[in-house]
């Protein structure tokens, strides 16, 4: 498929990455980018071959928001039917470890996609906000939720209520951000993350990040049986075997993805 919005890797090690690219708009992220998106990362999330995907934006800017112009004349109707929206759930239910690289703006939209994602490795000139109050809406791809439950209920009303914005290494000190690097290395600090994942044992891999999803879902006794079910279900598969007799043999595994 060929991409307007985006521009799409293959890494060595196992590594795919997704750059969005509308500069002029600083990555505003309209309908047309997240179809594209989603496409590229079902392209890869059926690779066997990769392991781990890194999205970033340019180094000005992650995105900075859900595309104003696009929505402005939009009726609730409107936006019901596209569901736009709908195109941000369906990135955070790839199977794939997903690593935001995030310099610049993430704002609205562009913070929330970053959330979505499982890891964020953030330049020092990142800045995240939710900014939606001031044209008149409130975060609608998760923000209120996943910030929330990120920063905790004071620091996400100020930011959601009043636009606070946070600087990288705020939202390092916070736990929103795993890393932050100076700009000229976040992207690669971030691949090299993302070749370290993709190395890992893909299976557990997969279901690891499957559990630990769980966690924001369910109770904790719901959550614990969910990871205990999958736990025994890594007991049926070779990589359990190799990964185990490789320990015991002092060599490094050979993971074969089944
Ligand atoms: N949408 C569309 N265009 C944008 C956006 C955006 N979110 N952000 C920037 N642009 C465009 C500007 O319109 C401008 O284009 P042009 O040159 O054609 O006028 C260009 O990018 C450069 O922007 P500025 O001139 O404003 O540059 P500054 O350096 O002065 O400011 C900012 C940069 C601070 C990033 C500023 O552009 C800004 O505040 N942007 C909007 C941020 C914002 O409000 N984001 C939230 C949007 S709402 C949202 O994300 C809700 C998500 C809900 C789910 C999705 C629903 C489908």
């Amino acid at each position: 498929m060929a991409y307007e919005n985006i521009l799409v890797e293959r890494l060595d090690g196992g590594v795919g990455l997704v750059r969005l690219n509308r500069p002029r708009a600083f990555n505003a992220l309209n309908r047309a980018t997240l179809l594209e998106l989603v496409a590229a990362l079902d392209d890869f999330d059926s690779d066997p071959a990769l392991g781990c995907v890194v999205l970033t934006g340019s180094d000005k800017a992650f995105a900075a928001g859900a595309d104003i112009k696009e929505m402005a004349t939009a009726s609730a109707v409107d936006m019901m039917a596209a569901d736009t929206i709908g195109l941000y759930d369906r990135v955070g239910a790839h199977h794939k470890p997903l690593i935001a690289a995030v310099s610049g703006w993430a704002l609205g939209g562009g913070a929330e996609l970053a959330m979505i994602c499982d890891m964020i490795v953030a330049s020092e000139t990142a800045k995240f906000g939710q900014p939606e109050v001031t044209i008149g809406v409130i975060p609608g791809a998760g923000g209120t939720q996943r910030l929330t439950r990120a920063v905790g209920k004071a620091l996400a009303m100020e930011m959601v209520l009043n636009n606070r914005q946070l600087s990288a290494d705020e939202a390092a000190r916070l736990g929103l951000v795993n890393h932050v690097y100076p700009v000229e290395t976040y992207l690669d600090e971030a691949l090299r993350i993302a070749r370290e994942i993709a190395a890992r044992a893909p299976l557990a891999v997969r279901l690891a990040k499957e559990a630990i999803n769980r966690a924001f879902e369910t109770p904790l006794s719901d959550g614990i049986a969910h990871e205990r079910r999958s736990f025994y279900l890594l007991f049926a598969t070779e990589d359990q075997k190799e990964g185990m007799a490789a320990f015991g043999e002092k060599r490094a595994p050979a993971w074969k993805g089944k």
